[in-house]
């Protein structure tokens, strides 16, 4: 009896020894893994060696990036030496772009995909072992490794707080480094119009005054050139960027500047919406969304389309919308809602974008293969459903556990919270669609996605304590290795240090009076 308890004590510590050993260093965590004896040493010898041309870029990224974190100036070459990090195209099985694989012995590392995509992907997945070694002589692994959702995104609200070109690109640093490929941004709502607009110069510099701390704030948006230096600098880390702007509601910024346009809104939400009863509205929104088009080479705009109901009362009293309604026998401002929307629609399909919206207009009939939905409401799951019976592919993005600007932590004060609960970092890794949606209807799941609203986020501090570690959590989960808690925050340790070198406020749920919450 005593020799089976010792046994199995002993085999129990043996298997955790086991486990702690089996996992690589990185998040998102590996598809499939296996350590390999020996390490690769990194040195001023070694070379990036490419066999196709249509992976250079990827090389040079690789080449910078490690001139920056250990000041090797590697060399490219099309040859591979003795001890090469060598990127090869190779024709892999499926049609998962972003599939690679990595093999590492002392002496070459190999990382080989069909595409950009799966090499850029490999790529992060080295710097993840790079990082956790303390000199340059990284742990050889194999690896074997695939998402299992194409949409791993982060939404940042610039509307509410505005944090600029620089932020914006560390941002996506980040995203790049957890492998998260979406970067959807949220540029206009009542606060401020963040985006130049060529024909409509008043939308960046009235419509940008002001933020949700204070409402005379000097303009602040984003020049057309500075969105194609982001852009481009996402497509360098294979991040697609989404632009948002948000209609017919959530439009006081842009009524502040064209006041013509404005559909008025209700006491505690003034001129909150887009006049659908002015012809002149359709012509204005769509020359803006021809411009946003011509900047986002994505081929979609998120239309918003969210919380119409919260200013649309002035609706009722309005001439244009009247014969709007007899024209078209409307019977309801809901009605009047979806009119507005499918025009809107039909100008993005004219230009050959989908419709991505928030969760309300699964009530409304688009093309669905040129839709997307973003489930927002958690506590609407029949939302979910209507949006998935008619053969929407969604987003998941539920408040809980995917609202960044909900509270991370029972001692928290500043941040939403819903009835009590908020989003910790449990929650947010442990997500998973079959909790929310049925078998026969999971693979209209695209992905998954965190929002970071900025309504009480005015400050940097709080950005990035509201963003790390959450971020990592919901990298795992989206790639889709997250059954494993306990291994995921063994990984997690090792990224505080490198969120200490990087200067980031964090939270540290290992220690956390390091970073007190800060206070805006
Ligand atoms: C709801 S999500 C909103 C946002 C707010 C957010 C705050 C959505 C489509 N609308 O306008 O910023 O809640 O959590």
């Amino acid at each position: 009896m005593k020799i089976n308890v010792l046994f199995l004590l002993l085999f129990s510590l043996a298997a955790q020894l086991l486990r702690a050993q089996a996992t690589p260093p990185i998040i998102p965590l590996p598809g499939s893994y296996q350590e390999v004896t020996g390490s690769f040493l990194l040195d001023s010898k070694t070379t990036v060696y490419i066999n196709d041309p249509s992976f250079s870029d990827e090389a040079l990224f690789l080449q910078k990036i490690l001139f920056d974190m250990k000041r090797l100036p590697l060399s490219i070459q099309s040859q591979p030496g003795s001890r090469s990090i060598s990127l090869l195209k190779e024709n892999r099985a499926g049609n998962n772009k972003e599939g690679y694989s990595l093999k590492m012995s002392p002496k070459g590392v190999t990382l080989s995909a069909g595409d950009k995509e799966g090499i850029f992907r490999g790529i992060t997945s080295l710097l993840h072992l790079i990082s956790a070694s303390e000199d340059n002589s990284i742990s050889c692994w194999n690896i074997e490794d695939a998402p299992r959702y194409e949409w791993r995104g982060f939404m940042l609200d610039e509307s509410r707080h505005f944090f600029g070109k620089e932020k914006v690109k560390q941002l996506l640093d980040w995203m790049a480094f957890y492998k998260l490929n979406r970067f959807h941004w949220h540029l206009t709502d009542e606060p401020g119009w963040r985006i130049e607009i060529k024909k409509y110069p008043l939308l960046g510099y009235i419509g940008g005054i002001g933020n949700h701390s204070d409402s005379d704030a000097a303009p602040q948006f984003y020049t057309q050139e500075e969105i194609r230096e982001i852009v481009q600098y996402a497509a360098e880390r294979k991040i697609v960027v989404i632009p948002e702007i948000d209609m017919p509601g959530h439009a006081r910024a842009a009524n502040r500047a064209y006041p013509q346009f404005s559909g008025g809104g209700s006491e505690r939400y003034p001129e909150f919406t887009f006049d659908p009863g002015n012809e002149g509205t359709y012509q204005y929104l769509t020359d803006i969304l021809k411009e946003v088009n011509v900047l986002f080479p994505s081929e979609m705009i998120h239309l918003g389309g969210d919380e119409v109901h919260f200013g649309n009362g002035a609706w009722n009293h309005n001439e244009g919308i009247k014969t709007l309604m007899a024209k078209h026998n409307l019977k309801d401002l809901s009605q009047v809602e979806k009119y507005f929307m499918v025009r809107m629609a039909d100008s993005l399909f004219a230009m050959n974008n989908k419709i991505l919206a928030w969760d309300e207009m699964a009530d409304i009939s688009f093309p669905s293969e040129k839709t997307l939905i973003f489930w927002w409401r958690h506590d609407q799951p029949a939302q979910l459903e209507k949006a998935l019976e008619k053969d929407y592919k969604v987003v998941l993005c539920p408040r809980i556990p995917y609202y960044f600007d909900f509270v991370q932590d029972s001692t928290h004060a500043v941040g939403r919270r819903w009835s009590g609960d908020f989003a910790d970092l449990k929650k947010a890794y442990s997500f998973t669609p079959e909790k929310w949606v049925n078998g026969s209807r999971l693979e209209q799941v695209v992905g998954m996605q965190a929002n970071l609203w900025t309504e009480v986020i005015a400050t940097t501090e709080r950005f990035e304590f509201m963003t790390f570690p959450r971020i990592t959590a919901l990298s795992e989960a989206a790639w889709g290795q997250n059954n494993d808690y306990d291994d995921y925050l063994e990984r997690l340790k090792l990224q505080i240090p490198l969120y200490e070198k990087g200067d980031l406020y964090f939270f540290n749920p290992f220690n956390v009076s390091q970073t007190p919450e800060p206070k805006r």
